[in-house]
């Protein structure tokens, strides 16, 4: 049956970088993850009868909203949902479901990699057609409707069974219980040469992998352990727990310091990876190197037709603004187009769907391509470990050897987490006001607030990032983040390129040294934010 429930619009369900994303505590309040999907599902036209696809990372929380999300599909006319079972879907295996199912869209529970449990951060996102991440236009419907919204449709009817696959019926609609692995392993098959990653496994290569206690468990088990035969054992916590075991899963070197200290040392396994709570971003590290993920997606790129899939060559790469310029220099050699896109990934999903670009990647550990319409942890993977079959050489000296034909761009990102939100506002204010006057100061050559034209469908997105250009190459950028759920975080982007391969082996901090000084006196951080310095460099 179906039940109309009368609400009262919440404050502050505008959807984020990648989606809402509030701590478990608001989101358990009644009728707040309900408004939400409700209008979801008022902002978007012509779904009745059709297919969506619905799954979490398992995070606290997500078994409840999953059967929310059924009811109210139910409620609103769906014909057919495809949930993973338990619940459980990675985002890429979420994007490319949507896409071989030509499912209308779909629902990701997750707030990424950002830390759960009872007192961490929960999220919802919707994705589109394309597989991709909600456009603007859609973001801004939904949360237009999240202001006036008086009610929602539900139905009655007890918890649907997820623990075991095959269909059953939420009132008239069909909801089927998938593998939440099958389809998405046999996607990675058909891109890489699984093969000759066999035959580099017989030689004597290893890995470790860490899964962080998220979603990517049961994908990398069955992917690494089972289809390619690396050793039981080279999957590292491995089991999708509700609070993530404890863990913050965010692959990067802090949070990812048990690998790290495992891969790193002389005698450690050839190489190491790990992703994040929802199996989107990835972090690569071979023995004594670690790859930024700046340099990850140069390097994919470049040597991208040793793989199957992209044997025919890529049609263009696309980064985020941060995202450092090494990328640019491998499109130059290409002689491919390069796009230079605002920071999150739904700014990809019109140049993947025209066929612009092939490859993409943030310096936020994301890298992806036109196989789905989200950045991919496991693809850039299983793409690293199909280049070191196909090189047999060492990521460190694939890393530097790249460094000598295109130059080194150092780079590194300066987070300052958690500080007062009106004190970070204030900064950029400051900042962006300060902007005309630097211009011919300390050598910086151009300085602006970032806006993007969308090459496709023409949308202008304003305000996405303070970039000061040098004139060197360098830049140092200033943005604010848009996934965090307490106080405000401020990002600072620092690079500078290095032709001279006799200067490619300076520790980055050091070689980035004068310019990360500058960009705290100039946005002068410590006077707003009273940080001398971040919480975390990557
Ligand atoms: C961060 C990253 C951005 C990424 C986003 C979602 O956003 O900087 O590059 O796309 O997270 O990643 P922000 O606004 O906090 O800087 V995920 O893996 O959390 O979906
Ligand atoms: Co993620």
């Amino acid at each position: 049956m179906i039940r109309t429930i009368a609400t009262t619009p919440f404050d502050g369900q505008k959807p984020g970088t990648s989606g809402l994303r509030k701590k478990v505590t608001v989101f358990s309040q009644p009728h707040y993850a309900e408004n939400f999907i409700q209008s979801v599902f008022d902002a978007l036209e012509g779904f009745p009868g059709q297919t969506l696809v619905i799954g979490g990372d398992g995070r606290y929380y997500n078994s409840e909203v999953i059967q929310t999300a059924i009811r109210m599909a139910a409620a609103n006319g769906f014909g057919r949902v495809m949930v993973g079972r338990g619940g459980l879907l990675s985002t890429p295996a979420a994007s490319h479901l949507i896409r071989k199912y030509r499912a209308f869209g779909g629902i990701i529970l997750s707030a990424s990699h950002n830390p759960g449990g009872p007192d961490g951060d929960f999220g919802i996102k919707y994705n589109a057609a394309n597989g991709g991440p909600a456009p603007e236009k859609l973001t801004d419907a939904i949360f237009a409707r999240t202001r006036s919204i008086t009610q929602y449709n539900i139905i009655d009817t007890p918890d649907i069974d997820l623990s075991r696959t095959g269909e059953t019926k939420a009132g008239s609609m069909t909801v089927e219980v998938i593998d939440p692995v099958a389809d998405y392993a046999g996607l990675m098959q058909s891109l890489f040469d699984f093969d000759a990653i066999r035959d580099l496994i017989r030689a004597g290569f290893t890995m470790k992998f860490d899964a962080m206690g998220a979603i990517t468990g049961p994908y990398a088990r069955r992917i690494l352990e089972e289809m390619l035969g690396f050793p039981v054992g080279t999957v590292m916590n491995g089991t999708p727990l509700p609070d993530f075991g404890g863990h913050h899963p965010d692959p990067n070197l802090v949070h990812a310091k048990e690998l790290v200290d495992i891969v790193m040392p002389p005698g450690g396994p050839d190489f190491g990876a790990a992703s994040d709570g929802d199996g989107d971003r990835n972090l690569i590290i071979g023995r004594g190197m670690y790859v930024t993920p700046s340099d990850s997606l140069a390097i994919l790129a470049a040597n991208a037709t040793l793989c199957p899939g992209y044997a025919n060559g890529l049609a263009g790469i696309a980064r985020s603004m941060p995202t450092s310029a090494a990328a640019d220099r491998v499109a130059e050699k290409l002689n491919i187009a390069c796009f230079e896109t605002p920071t999150g990934w739904k700014f990809f999903g019109n140049l993947l769907d025209a066929g612009k670009a092939t490859i993409c990647g943030e310096e936020s550990f994301g890298t992806g391509s036109s196989h789905v319409r989200e950045k991919d942890g496991l693809w850039a993977v299983l793409m690293w470990l199909n280049i070191l079959a196909r090189r047999r050489q060492g990521v460190a000296q694939i890393v530097t050897a790249h460094w000598r034909e295109y130059g080194r761009n150092y780079y590194s990102r300066h987070d300052y987490e958690e500080v007062d939100a009106g004190a970070a506002g204030e900064l950029m204010d400051a900042l962006r006001g300060s902007l005309p006057a630097l211009i011919g100061r300390h050598g910086i050559t151009a300085a602006d607030d970032f806006a993007y034209d969308d090459p496709v469908d023409g949308s202008r997105s304003t305000g996405q990032g303070i970039r000061l250009m040098f004139e060197d190459g360098a830049r140092i950028v200033y943005r604010l983040s848009g996934t965090g759920t307490s106080g405000a975080t401020l990002r600072v982007y620092i690079e500078r390129y290095e032709p001279d391969a006799s200067r490619h082996a300076v520790d980055t901090q050091e070689a980035l040294a004068p310019l990360i000084a500058l960009s705290r006196s100039l946005a002068q951080i410590e006077q707003y934010t009273g940080r001398a310095a971040p919480t975390v460099i990557t």
